[in-house]
């Protein structure tokens, strides 16, 4: 009894306890159905732990997307630049578009820090750097972002902001990673809504769109409308308004 009881507490010592971080990502992962979340974790993990937190390049989680792949849906994809708050609180109400934070990959990192350290099997979640370049959050963000505007297709939505004098801002995700990506004829159209809010610096008439046109693949039909948040909000609480009347 005397040696069970020894080995009982030698494996609890050493059995690492689950993380608070691995634990929300493996609760928010079992939401989803269809994923084995312990085999999304360990393809996670491998991206970053024991690494440089400096040197995680984008490609390092190439094998996340290949376990955890984005499926089309087409006519739902929902792109956005600085409007997430927006975005979510229309997405989250309605059933009319798919962000990606509405996918697997998406949601269990939204919101979440994360990085490694040379010799050390633990993921932290504090003190890990953002201003280098290739650091854990930013690359998973573009491998992400460029997975999900690869399996874009049909009409494609853009919720920009009308409250910054860019709303095509070059150095963004949107810009660098996402519209690049889009493909005639697979993508047929990319409809801009610009959320236009209380003293708004900008519309569709801004000059950065006319970039956004000449960025995008030739055969893809540009649209662009000025919706006020109002507006989007509306649809957002009232289910009557058919998702394709919303603007
Ligand atoms: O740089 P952005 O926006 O133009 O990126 C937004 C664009 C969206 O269309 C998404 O598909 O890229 C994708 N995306 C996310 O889904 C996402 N969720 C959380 C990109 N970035 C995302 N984040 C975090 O917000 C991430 O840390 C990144 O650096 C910011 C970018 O927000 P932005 O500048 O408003």
């Amino acid at each position: 009894i005397v040696i069970v009881i020894i080995a009982v507490v030698l494996g609890l010592t050493l059995r690492q306890n689950k993380s608070e971080f691995e634990s929300t990502f493996l609760s928010r992962c079992e939401k989803f159905d269809q994923y084995d979340c312990k085999k999304v974790w360990d393809a996670f993990q491998q991206a970053y732990v024991n690494k440089d937190p400096c040197k995680v390049p984008v490609e390092a989680y190439d094998p996340l997307i290949a376990a955890a792949p984005f499926k089309p849906q087409c006519n739902r994809m929902m792109f956005w630049s600085k409007t997430k708050d927006v975005v979510h609180g229309f997405t989250e109400k309605r059933d009319c578009f798919v962000t990606l934070e509405d996918t697997l990959l998406g949601s269990v990192l939204d919101g979440l820090t994360w990085c490694g350290k040379e010799g050390s099997k633990d993921t932290f979640t504090t003190g890990c750097p953002r201003t280098c370049e290739n650091n854990p959050v930013d690359s998973f963000w573009i491998r992400a972002s460029a997975a999900y505007a690869d399996v874009a297709c049909g009409d494609v939505t853009a919720m920009l902001s009308g409250s910054t004098t860019t709303p095509f801002d070059p150095t963004s995700t949107f810009a660098k990673v996402e519209v690049t990506r889009f493909k005639a004829p697979k993508v047929r159209s990319l409809n801009v809504v610009m959320v236009i809010q209380k003293n708004a610096k900008s519309n569709c008439k801004n000059a950065s769109l006319q970039k956004l046109k000449n960025a995008l693949h030739k055969g893809i039909t540009y649209s662009c409308k000025d919706v006020p948040e109002s507006r989007i909000q509306e649809c957002g609480s009232k289910p009557q308004i058919a998702c394709r009347t919303c603007w």
